[in-house]
């Protein structure tokens, strides 16, 4: 992944775009995501990439379907760390193969990479989607619990971060519960997630609101979510 996309994506950001975090109107903590039919260099990497391939491995699957990108800038000095989550309880999908690729696109020391839960995966809970910031979700889905609080209490838990650089990715499954420090570098932290789902992938309305929401979408629940918002790469 170059940086040229990500440029392009912020000179014109989509009416998804969110910003976290500001000091004195700069901008310091920001993303957006469902870019990559504009953003040429994106759609280059999510299909032309090696990543496809790695994601139908590690998911142990046949078929690959682009899932989306997000892209997630951290500016030099922002102080906000990414709370604790877990991606699928926001996702329209169910199922178990799949997998979301974070792409650094600058140097990152363990102090600035993002934190795992090893194998949360498999915990088989389902986590109330999380707000970055600000109040929590006013809709909530009755069928999720909440999180705990995993950063006051780390000693009761396995987490796994690397050293990486650009080139590098970490790769994770949908219910991993996962975050993100502070940006401790003398450097911006600028990061594609590429996400992909797999075989077993069903469409889900969630009770609760849903992020990326794609108002437009016919999927019904149950339905395989092969279409144009989620192309089939790898079959
Ligand atoms: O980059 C971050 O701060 C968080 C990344 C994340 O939550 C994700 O890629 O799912």
């Amino acid at each position: 992944m170059g940086r040229k996309g990500i440029i392009e994506n912020f000179k014109n950001p989509s009416k998804y775009k969110c910003v976290y975090e500001k000091n004195d109107n700069i901008e310091l903590f920001y993303d957006d995501y469902c870019n990559w039919n504009r953003i040429n260099e994106y759609k280059d990497f999510l299909f032309n990439s090696n990543l496809p391939s790695i994601a139908s491995q590690l998911m142990i699957s046949k078929k690959v379907n682009l899932f989306h990108e997000h892209v997630l800038i951290k500016e030099k000095g922002s102080r906000k760390k990414t709370p604790w989550h877990q991606d699928q309880s926001y996702y329209c999908v169910n199922g178990k193969q799949n997998i979301s690729f974070w792409c650094p696109l600058d140097i990152i020391k363990k102090n600035t990479c993002p934190e795992y839960i090893s194998k949360s995966h498999k915990w088989t809970k389902q986590f109330l989607p999380t707000k970055f910031f600000g109040n929590s979700y006013e809709k909530l889905d009755s069928e999720f619990e909440k999180i705990p609080d995993i950063e006051n209490n780390k000693e009761n838990y396995t987490i796994e971060s690397y050293e990486l650089n650009p080139g590098d990715a970490i790769a994770f499954n949908f219910a991993t519960v996962h975050g993100a420090p502070e940006n401790n570098s003398d450097n911006k932290r600028r990061a594609f997630s590429a996400r992909y789902t797999g075989d077993d992938a069903t469409y889900i309305k969630r009770k609760g609101e849903m992020s990326p929401p794609f108002p437009n979408l016919k999927l019904k629940n149950g339905d395989i979510l092969d279409c144009e918002t989620f192309p089939v790469i790898l079959n």
